[in-house]
């Protein structure tokens, strides 16, 4: 049975993982969600996504919630270029400890501005108060210097000369829709050559694939979102502007 993968490429873990999988030549279907009309809240998705968030994989009987898991699980299974998770004990500990700090840091730093600048208006029709944006740009930033200082240093990828699961979550998380005049690699030339060699070693075609949806601009300013997410999304969101 032919491995299943739930994405919406909206989403950045989802991206991660469809990119590896592409990459590695992993067999797989896509099943298509969209987040945008509430569909990883139906009850035929919440069968494999008891956490009712994207991605997940179904192998056969088995499914698995969260991207870094699912990563760990494709490596595994597929015995993919050890450069993706090297067997060496130090090298490994990079990774990890790349993966570990970034789901408390980056992640949500990255994501609050995605939800403060797209998703509020777009949900609401109102604008954030510039100095809440400020916040969470400030933030950012702030792991954008660890993510230069103490992870990426003078190297080429973060674990040495070689990419590694680390170097694209970190990327794909750094890919957010920000809209005109955003660009969170701006005043990072280090982090964008940086990117420029995960595309480049990833695949430019592969990487903008993934993309694409997120590169749309027509697209994005022309997003729908399905009016009972909305009604249910509306009281959070509304706390995250008090
Ligand atoms: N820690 C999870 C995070 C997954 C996640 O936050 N997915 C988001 C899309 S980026 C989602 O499904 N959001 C739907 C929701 O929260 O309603 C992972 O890495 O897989």
């Amino acid at each position: 049975m032919v491995l299943e993968l739930y994405l919406d490429l909206l989403s950045q873990p989802c991206r991660a993982v469809y990119i590896f999988a592409k990459k590695n030549n992993i067999p797989f279907v896509v099943k298509n969600i969209e987040m945008l009309k509430g569909q990883h809240f139906s009850e035929e998705v919440n069968k494999v996504n008891v956490l009712r968030k994207v991605p997940v994989l179904k192998d056969g009987d088995y499914t698995l919630e969260e991207s870094t898991a699912i990563l760990l699980y494709l490596t595994r299974k597929y015995n993919t270029p050890s450069h993706w998770y090297p067997p060496d004990m130090k090298k490994r500990g990079r990774v990890d400890e790349y993966l570990a700090w970034q789901h408390c840091t980056i992640r949500p730093s990255a994501s609050k501005i995605l939800w403060l600048k797209v998703v509020i208006p777009l949900f609401l029709g109102q604008q954030t108060p510039p100095e809440k944006l400020q916040d969470a740009i400030d933030d950012l930033n702030g792991s954008l210097r660890k993510l230069e200082d103490k992870f990426l240093q003078d190297k080429p990828f973060i674990v040495g000369t070689e990419i590694s699961l680390a170097d694209l979550v970190a990327i794909v998380e750094l890919m957010q829709p920000l809209g005109a005049g955003w660009d969170i690699f701006e005043n990072h030339p280090k982090l964008l050559e940086w990117r420029r060699r995960v595309e480049g070693t990833v695949g430019k075609e592969l990487f903008m694939e993934a993309h694409a949806r997120i590169l749309n601009t027509n697209e994005l300013k022309n997003l729908c979102v399905a009016a009972p997410l909305q009604t249910q999304m509306k009281p959070m969101l509304l706390k995250m502007l008090k």
